[in-house]
């Protein structure tokens, strides 16, 4: 039984250590303490700003309200959905799995905007 689980753990750490390596030998050396990326997208005059971004998988995305009407920020695919937010309200989603993440305000749908991690 302990030899199963360290053989586990060893797999896991093989995983990720994989993992890491096939997003790139940079990333790989900074690794261990490097901490999440926060990046920004501001939210104005009815725009995603900016519309399409491009992340580093693990980067954590917050939106601010600058506008001075309520937005919201949905994923068309169902993986983030931020409550009503009012002006100067944030909310932040971490991108754990590479991907292209388009969303949209669900208040007004053709506020449209895209993240691509990668
Ligand atoms: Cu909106």
């Amino acid at each position: 039984m302990v030899k199963s689980v360290s053989i586990a753990v060893l797999t896991t750490a093989l995983v990720l250590g994989m993992g890491t390596i096939a997003v790139g030998q940079r990333n790989f050396l900074a690794g261990a303490q490097q901490k999440p990326e926060t990046t920004e997208v501001k939210i104005d005059n009815f725009s995603f700003g900016p519309a399409t971004l491009t992340v580093a998988v693990g980067t954590s995305v917050t939106w601010t309200n600058r506008d001075d009407i309520p937005h919201t920020v949905v994923s068309t695919d169902g993986a983030f959905k931020s409550k009503v937010l009012d002006t100067d309200e944030k909310f932040s989603f971490t991108f754990s799995k590479a991907g292209t993440y388009p969303y949209f305000c669900s208040i007004h749908p053709k506020m449209t905007g895209k993240v691509i991690a990668q």
